[in-house]
């Protein structure tokens, strides 16, 4: 259990002590997002504690955007830069949006914080802290180089901080992790191609490439180079096709058909494609699905369920946290726990859910079958039926 803290200046001596040490931040984690799932509330129900139990795995978490306001103020203070909020409460309070553009840009600003490699390692440590004690087993996470490039950073301070870190976790937490570069599909794909050719020399750090950032414009069909030479260097590639944006359901058809991604992050507007469905079954894609984000379809009728549809329409969808800092510091329990509530999920399609997680990781088949036997064995122990 990750100790809470105690004093509410995150600039107490004891942070001031472990940065001047270079010690991992994960201590500077606010206590909401340090407390286990099981600890909320006087009496926990099995539910909560049948989901904070469950072996895991996490593909659709975006690194920057689990920077804790708490987070950002010891490092702005580290790299001698002022925040335009006076403490984590009004930063914090500050974090309203009502759509992607209004969310990235908040979620942007952010990130002007990381500056040294250092810097890289304490977010993805404390991540994969949080990811670890919440019993995650295994985690590919996303990062956006292009926006650390633009602000000077080194591409080798960035992976190197991040490899670094997933490095120390394993050994210390036992959680096994991978990295997925993305690009900022609202940047030129020059800007995009200059951060994949900085990145190659790194690629045996990597396992794949991703597509995230404001859909609005730019469609995958825009990185069909910057995939294809991805593939050629061994990566494998994902998109993002965000829930009700424009024209998403070209979106969804040029990465599944014309760029034939290995998987799908979020694309819940595939429940208003019976083709589209298809195809998905047919190639047994997954889908990475962030309910807190994106949970429901708006279309002519009523708004769908994108969990409960895509579980009733055979579809392999996984559940994932996506930016926990910037969503009420809702880590994966917290995150299962919503969804179990809101789409009626049984404990057997939890498992399902997870079942499927460890199916769609960029893993060896040995890999994979050590994880899929501790989720059997969890689910035996629980008494649900595979
Ligand atoms: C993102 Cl939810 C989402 N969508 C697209 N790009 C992103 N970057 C960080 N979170
Ligand atoms: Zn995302």
């Amino acid at each position: 259990m990750i100790e809470l803290l105690r004093k509410s200046s995150m600039f107490n001596r004891r942070n001031l002590i472990r940065a001047a040490l270079s010690l991992p931040l994960v201590h500077a984690l606010p206590a909401s997002a340090a407390r286990s799932t099981s600890a909320r509330g006087a009496a926990p129900d099995r539910m909560a504690r049948f989901i904070a139990a469950m072996p895991k795995a996490e593909y659709h978490v975006h690194l920057e955007g689990t920077l804790e306001a708490e987070m950002k103020f010891v490092l702005a203070r580290r790299n001698g830069l002022a925040l335009p909020y006076p403490d984590v409460a009004a930063m914090k309070a500050s974090y309203k949006y009502h759509d992607l553009p209004s969310f990235l840009a908040i979620y942007y600003d952010g990130m002007k914080v990381l500056l040294r490699e250092q810097d890289f390692y304490d977010l993805a440590y404390a991540y994969l802290a949080k990811a670890a004690s919440q019993n995650i087993l295994y985690t590919e996470m996303f990062f956006d180089p292009q926006e650390h490039l633009k602000r000077g950073i080194a591409m080798e301070a960035v992976i190197g901080g991040i490899t670094r870190a997933r490095a120390d976790a394993e050994k210390r937490l036992g959680i096994q992790s991978q990295l997925i570069l993305c690009f900022v599909r609202d940047l030129s794909a020059d800007s995009a191609m200059a951060a994949l050719d900085a990145a190659l020399p790194l690629k045996q750090h990597l396992v794949g490439v991703g597509l995230d950032s404001d859909e609005k414009g730019n469609p995958p069909n825009k990185f069909a180079a910057h995939f294809a030479k991805a593939r050629a260097a061994g990566l494998k590639v994902t998109a993002h096709c965000d829930l009700n944006q424009e024209d998403v359901l070209e979106h969804l058809r040029q990465a599944i058909v014309d760029l034939k991604v290995d998987r799908i992050d979020h694309g819940g507007n595939i429940l208003q494609s019976p083709e589209l469905m298809a195809l998905a079954r047919q190639r047994n894609l997954f889908f990475t699905v962030c309910p807190s984000f994106s949970g429901r379809v708006r279309g002519e009728g009523q708004p769908i369920d994108v969990v409960r549809g895509m579980l009733d329409q055979g579809l392999n969808l996984t559940i994932n946290s996506d930016d926990p800092a910037y969503m009420g510091s809702e880590y994966l329990n917290a995150v299962l726990l919503s969804a179990q509530q809101r789409s009626g999920l049984t404990e057997r399609e939890l498992v399902r859910i997870e079942r499927n997680a460890f199916n769609a990781a960029w893993i060896s088949d040995e890999r994979r079958s050590h994880f899929l036997g501790r989720l059997d064995d969890f689910a035996r122990k629980w008494g649900v039926e595979a």
